[in-house]
């Protein structure tokens, strides 16, 4: 495949072997609540699309409907706008974590691949009625169960074919779920490796929905037969290895659960006698608030109770409709450090969701979902 078309990106991003991934330093996170374009991290499964003549791009909406129509940017835009204040973030994000207790095959992360951005665009609700397709449309009625995404680009998993992924319809066609055909990112256009002209944002679910390079849209019977949604993207319990797997038992992940990590130290930070900061981002997925993040300045035997805040001035209230509900939280706490030890991040969802402590647990072929106890060790300087 050809990458010779590659747009620049910010000097300080990790780059993996093939250049298809891309994440800040830890530190660079946890610092902004709505984290800089040039340093939210990127995903990619092939080289990205060229789309230069806007005025001839358009997204055909077809499947299970009376009449198939073709969506250029201009009717895009002329849907109400909304924006929605929501987090991505990548189901393998802390990968390189669950492969230290046991191998596993995937792009490896640490603990950046999320950010928080300003998506801008129509409400995929809006764009469906367009074509004759009620808000509200429960899954289980006649007219089509999924909706589908495919993109323009091309993948070595499906075969040189676009990627693709599909959501219920119910939650397509629910003005509530803020599913955003998004041209905006940060109040700026999306920039071409997260997905311009027009990319999919599915809130609360795993950055694997969310198709960048939007070509079409297909109301299906079932869920996209894809690779990314019946390959890959599945958690499997720790019993289920590569010569025993099958794919079929298991349902496409979709929400992610509860998942805090801290941003302000390395693993493993040297620290000088005397009060530090401890930070991060704290995030449920489904729409569900952080109820609460703790901290341990002993490996686990007592833990602290951190303060919580999206933007400044305004008190974070899980579920409280100041709250950006897609949004991360972030954290923090000053504590006095007098020795070497281990630093310890867990969060509680608004449904009383708390992370599990020890990553061996929850291991998957596919490496996903590591949402375990965050910890960092912190050595004594002198
Ligand atoms: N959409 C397309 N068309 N191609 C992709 O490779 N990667 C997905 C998703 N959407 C992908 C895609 C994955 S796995 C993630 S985690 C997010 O995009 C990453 O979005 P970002 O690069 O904007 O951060
Ligand atoms: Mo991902």
């Amino acid at each position: 495949s050809d990458y010779s078309q590659e747009p620049p990106r910010h000097p300080c991003l990790q780059i993996n072997s093939k250049a298809t991934s891309f994440a800040p330093p830890r530190s660079a996170l946890g610092s902004s609540y709505v984290t800089p374009v040039d340093l939210f991290y990127k995903r990619n499964h092939g080289p990205i699309p060229v789309v230069d003549d806007i005025e001839r791009y358009c997204v055909d909406i077809t499947g299970l409907i009376q009449t198939p129509k073709k969506l250029c940017m201009r009717d895009v835009r002329m849907l109400p706008k909304y924006n929605v204040t929501a987090i991505l973030q990548c189901a393998g994000n802390r990968r390189t974590a669950m492969s230290k207790t046991r191998k596993v095959r995937g792009v490896g992360w640490d603990v950046s691949a999320i950010g928080n951005a300003v998506w801008r665009g129509a409400k995929l609700a809006d764009v469906l009625a367009l074509v004759g397709i009620p808000k509200l449309t429960s899954s289980t009625q006649s007219g089509g169960k999924h909706v589908e995404f495919v993109s323009i680009d091309k993948c070595k998993e499906e075969n040189g074919g676009p990627y693709k992924a599909s959501i219920p319809l119910s939650q397509a066609t629910n003005p509530e779920a803020d599913v955003l055909l998004a041209y905006e990112m940060n109040g700026e256009p999306l920039n071409r490796d997260h997905g311009y002209p027009l990319r999919v944002i599915v809130p609360g679910v795993i950055g694997a929905r969310s198709v960048k390079w939007l070509d079409s849209i297909n109301i299906i019977a079932e869920e996209c037969q894809g690779f990314f949604m019946q390959k890959d993207y599945k958690m499997f319990p720790p019993s289920v290895d590569w010569d025993n797997i099958n794919w079929s038992t298991r349902r496409p992940q979709m929400d992610f659960p509860v998942q805090s990590v801290i941003c302000s130290l390395e693993d493993v930070q040297s620290i000088k006698p005397g009060k530090i900061t401890i930070s991060g981002y704290a995030a449920s997925g489904g729409g569900r608030g952080i109820e609460r993040v703790d901290v341990s300045i002993d490996g686990g035997k007592t833990w602290l109770e951190a303060s919580r805040f999206q933007k400044t001035g305004i008190p974070y209230i899980s579920d409280h409709e100041s709250s950006d509900k897609w949004a991360w939280v972030l954290f923090e706490i000053t504590v006095d450090i007098p020795y070497s030890t281990e630093i310890i991040a867990k969060a509680v969802d608004s449904a009383a969701n708390v992370q599990p402590e020890n990553v061996r647990d929850i291991w998957n072929l596919r490496g996903i979902l590591n949402t375990s106890w965050h910890r960092v060790q912190v050595r004594m300087g002198h």
